[in-house]
């Protein structure tokens, strides 16, 4: 009796070994293959137009540190966003278009919808790798605790849940630290941009994925008082000089800490710019934020990675936000999921200078406004202007079934539909594919129950404020 309880305890501790050499390796090998992956900095400003930097055209916004990022990096001139804030920052989670995971709108702090949790996130398959993942800035996919950063894949969080304007405060990970009542950016920034440099010291001999969304230069412009005053195009321009600084800040610690060559940055706005206050350029394109316009949805961005992306490289091909979720996932040695309709494409093949014959997209479509085509841009619905002045009718509208030709006419000035009725068709028929498509295989926003959610935030608010 005493030999068979011998046995059988022997065999738990060879299966107990086994299950733990098993984890060990697994664990290791998992180690293993992050230690030599790059980092990810994804900075994306917030506001600021295609013509708001020096290397996109700008002759009086000085962005001297944005500039040099260019000059060694990848330019890419047809990159595409939503037009406002929430969607572009849901599609750049979730490697779709915002219309396909739920959300077309900006979440305001009334509202009860966040990313759903059932969504698999950029920093979720970062993390699967081995990646450690931060957030600095603004989140604006839900105010709610379930919508929380640190609930969908990020390991790290220092920021805003909202926009400052609509009275919030700042949060480290799940707790508000910071109340406040009024939009103060020039104040704050510099606290993000601390957040930042340590996270990335922190964490500097692991692989990390660093999601500084910069609140500037969304209106108000307050600079902080280092830049009052220092750019030759007013509050605004002050306001971009201090964007750029912040850039300037994380490529010198990303030097110091020897990992400039280890880490992909990439440079990006999350819609065209507001137009009418003497603020943002849209540079070559028309309207800006809040349409569909080129000027709303066509934005600046900047791949650097020294040793991989060659130097001075233009990217003059339809490519956008969503394709940054594939392409984090290819170079992190991941895949994207497979049990969904992910609209994005992996580029990393584009960033080595793979000579590949495929466009990476055929179109860009916002579902039920506008196709990008090639040259041609069909809008199937009438485009008012953005914006206040938008409003005020002092841009004009477009009406729908205009065809552009971009190459000819970035500006969308002229109205070739007439002379191209064979475009217009076709253009007509991919817009209805891509609707009936995404009808299809659409997924829904997160929402809070009915019950008692608006009591349970102000109590725990009230039990935060307390804590402070
Ligand atoms: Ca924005």
């Amino acid at each position: 009796m005493k030999a068979k309880r011998e046995e059988v305890l022997r065999k738990i501790l060879v299966c107990t070994s086994q299950v733990f050499l098993c984890a060990m390796l697994i664990f290791s090998g998992k180690l293993a293959i992050a230690a030599d992956r790059p980092n990810i900095v994804v900075f994306l400003t917030d506001d600021q137009g295609y013509g708001d930097l020096g290397c996109f055209g700008s002759e009086s916004l000085e962005t001297p540190n944005i500039d040099q990022l260019c000059k060694q990096g990848m330019k890419f001139t047809d990159f595409y966003v939503h037009q406002r804030c929430s969607p572009t920052r849901l599609a750049l989670m979730t490697g779709s278009h915002a219309h396909r995971a739920g959300c077309t709108k900006v979440i305001y702090n009334k509202d009860r919808i966040g990313i759903n949790a059932d969504e698999v996130t950029t920093p979720e398959l970062l993390k699967s790798a081995g990646y450690t993942t931060g957030i600095v800035g603004k989140w604006h996919l839900g105010e709610w605790d379930t919508f929380n950063p640190t609930r969908h894949g990020f390991d790290f969080f220092y920021g805003f849940m909202i926009d400052l304007d609509q009275g919030t405060g700042i949060y480290r990970n799940l707790n508000r630290v910071e109340s406040i009542k009024r939009k103060t950016d020039g104040e704050h920034s510099p606290k993000l941009l601390d957040a930042a440099i340590g996270f990335i010291k922190e964490n500097n001999e692991r692989p990390f994925f660093l999601y500084y969304a910069s609140p500037l230069p969304h209106t108000p412009w307050i600079p902080n008082e280092r830049f009052q005053g220092t750019s030759q195009r007013g509050t605004y321009g002050d306001v971009i000089r201090e964007i750029d600084w912040q850039v300037g800040e994380l490529m010198r610690t990303l030097e110091e800490q020897g990992l400039t060559e280890k880490t992909l940055f990439i440079f990006a706005s999350d819609n065209g710019p507001v137009l009418g206050i003497n603020g943002g350029d849209a540079g070559p394109f028309r309207d800006g934020k809040w349409t569909d316009f080129e000027g709303g949805i066509r934005v600046p961005c900047i791949m650097h990675w020294p040793g991989t992306i060659t130097p001075g490289a233009n990217c003059g091909q339809i490519t956008g936000i969503i394709d940054l979720l594939p392409t984090f996932c290819a170079i992190a040695g991941v895949d994207p999921p497979v049990d969904r309709v992910i609209d994005g494409r992996n580029i990393l093949p584009y960033l080595k200078g793979a000579d590949v014959r495929t466009p990476i997209h055929e179109s860009f479509i916002v579902p039920g406004s506008v196709i990008r085509h090639g040259r041609w841009k069909l809008l199937v619905r009438e485009l008012n202007p953005g914006g206040k002045s938008g409003r005020e009718g002092k841009r004009p509208s477009a009406r729908a079934g205009s065809l552009f030709d971009l190459e000819a006419d970035p500006g969308e000035t002229r109205d070739v539909s007439a002379d191209h009725p064979e475009i217009v068709a076709d253009l007509q028929r991919r817009m209805e594919l891509a609707v009936e498509e995404l009808e299809a295989n659409s997924r829904p926003i997160g929402r809070l129950p009915d019950d008692h959610a608006s009591e349970t935030r102000r109590k725990e608010r009230k039990m935060e404020t307390q804590q402070m």
